[in-house]
């Protein structure tokens, strides 16, 4: 991690924890907003006006917080003004790498070796967790935001008036009941398997794998009654975040982080859910199998050899299908 500018120990999976063992993931530190004016968004400052060309995403394509965004920036057809760049799936003692990994880039603004440069670029004193995904501003050279919740926020409105949608992953008729089940499936699922992973203690992970398997039943139960999307008859960033982590279940999650009370394939509606949004114009694209299992395995405090499972076999068949078609 950064301390003042500075990388100072190799790269660990596990980030803060309680007494008890819980993981606790740190909180972003650029809040700033793209608007339509410039204007400053909820948090942060001013002065990021939307723009086609001026802003670029740096993701990972294993990380689900990082997929999010970028199938807002799909749904919302911002492809060509929003560029993207893609890390190497495994994190090295430095945490992301550019570069030299099939289907990852080099860092095209600056020749960066890992995404810690570009943190360091933004605030050279700077402290805390390198992560994706980032937001970059490539007009003045500063990151914009490094919190996906509020990235696929902006990507929903402040580009309107340069590209116009019909699609509204946060209407405002339904932006309180958004928050709640947002707030439930990140505790609970989002960053449930996570603390089921990386818990330090029998007690974290009971506790954790309860609140996994609670949403996830919760969600089956909310979809039971053939309702497409978890607000019904549209889509909204809540599918979205549901679907990131339900597509890397049965993949990586199950196994690795031990959540293996059952697989998502045990859900009827749930694995319907995950296949309709799967199936929307350019989400398979954002999908990426071998980045997903390679990263999660190759995190050596959970899996120190580095082998990957040969499974499952239906996930990737349920891929195959869906790129044929
Ligand atoms: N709150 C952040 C969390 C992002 C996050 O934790 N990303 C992980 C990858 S899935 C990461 O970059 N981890 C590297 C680290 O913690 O050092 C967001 O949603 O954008």
């Amino acid at each position: 991690m950064l301390v003042n500018g500075r990388w100072v120990e190799n790269w660990q999976p596990v980030q803060k924890a309680d007494e008890q063992g819980r993981f606790i993931r740190q909180v972003s530190e650029f809040r700033n907003w793209v608007t339509p004016d410039g204007r400053p968004g909820p948090t942060g400052e001013g002065g990021f006006e939307a723009e086609a060309g001026r802003y670029r995403l740096y993701v990972a394509l294993i990380c689900p917080w990082a997929s999010r965004t970028l199938i807002a920036r799909r749904l919302k057809g911002l492809e060509d003004m929003i560029p993207v760049t893609v890390l190497n799936p495994t994190l090295t003692d430095q945490g992301w790498q550019f570069g030299g990994y099939p289907g990852a880039d080099e860092d095209p603004l600056y020749g960066s070796k890992y995404i810690h440069e570009l943190y360091t670029r933004a605030d050279p004193l700077v402290s805390g967790r390198a992560t994706v995904p980032v937001l970059w501003d490539m007009k003045r050279g500063v990151m914009v935001n490094n919190e996906s919740a509020d990235i696929v926020r902006m990507f929903d409105t402040a580009f309107e008036a340069i590209a116009p949608s019909d699609l509204r992953l946060y209407p405002a008729a339904l932006a309180d009941e958004i928050d709640v089940l947002n707030r439930q499936i990140y505790e609970s699922l989002n960053n449930g398997v996570y603390k089921a992973g990386f818990a330090s203690s029998q007690e974290a992970y009971d506790e954790a794998v309860d609140g996994v398997f609670a949403m996830l039943d919760q969600l089956e139960r909310r979809l039971g009654d053939d309702r497409p999307y978890l607000f019904g008859d549209e889509l909204t960033e809540t599918d979205i975040r549901a679907f990131v982590t339900l597509i890397r279940f049965d993949a990586a999650y199950h196994g690795l982080f031990k959540t293996n009370r059952r697989q998502i394939a045990d859900y009827p509606h749930l694995s319907a859910h995950m296949e309709r949004v799967l199936r929307l114009p350019g989400v398979a694209e954002t999908v990426n199998m071998d980045h997903i299992t390679r990263g999660y395995y190759s995190i050596k405090a959970l899996n120190p050899t580095g082998i990957r499972p040969a499974g499952p076999a239906h996930v990737r068949r349920l891929l195959d299908v869906v790129a044929a078609d």
